[in-house]
């Protein structure tokens, strides 16, 4: 019983750690879902193809937004970049390149077209 209960124990910090810093997610922001994801999980230092897909309240792909990602070290703020997305069939792609290992975080702006900018923040973590 002992031994189960640290082999869980095991399992959920190790799914945690996975998990928290992924640049995979989904977020909800005010009507959209906004799906992130990236090939590489945990992200690489360089670069790192990612793709943001946004989904309106009736499920449908949101196709005519502007999208960028803005991503920085929440412990070094000098280091930011912001990059534009362009869309690629129903997604958004760009490419971001964290330049050292840590933790991040990633911005992701969208703009609707005719709306105000809204975002959602990632956090992750560059290996
Ligand atoms: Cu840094």
């Amino acid at each position: 019983m002992k031994r189960l209960l640290i082999v869980l124990t095991g399992i959920m910090v190790l799914l945690g750690s996975t998990y928290a810093y992924s640049f995979n997610g989904e977020f909800n922001l005010n009507e959209m879902k906004i799906k992130t994801s990236t090939t590489h999980s945990p992200l690489k230092v360089g670069e790192n193809a990612v793709t943001v897909e946004i989904i309106d309240a009736k499920g449908a792909n949101i196709k005519d937004a502007q999208v960028s990602v803005y991503f920085f070290m929440p412990s070094m703020p000098a280091m930011n970049y912001e990059v534009k997305t362009s869309l690629d069939g129903v997604k958004y792609a760009a490419v971001i390149k964290p330049t050292m290992p840590g933790k991040w975080a990633a911005d992701i702006k969208v703009k609707k077209s005719g709306g105000e900018e809204s975002k959602v923040q990632v956090d992750f973590e560059a290996r």
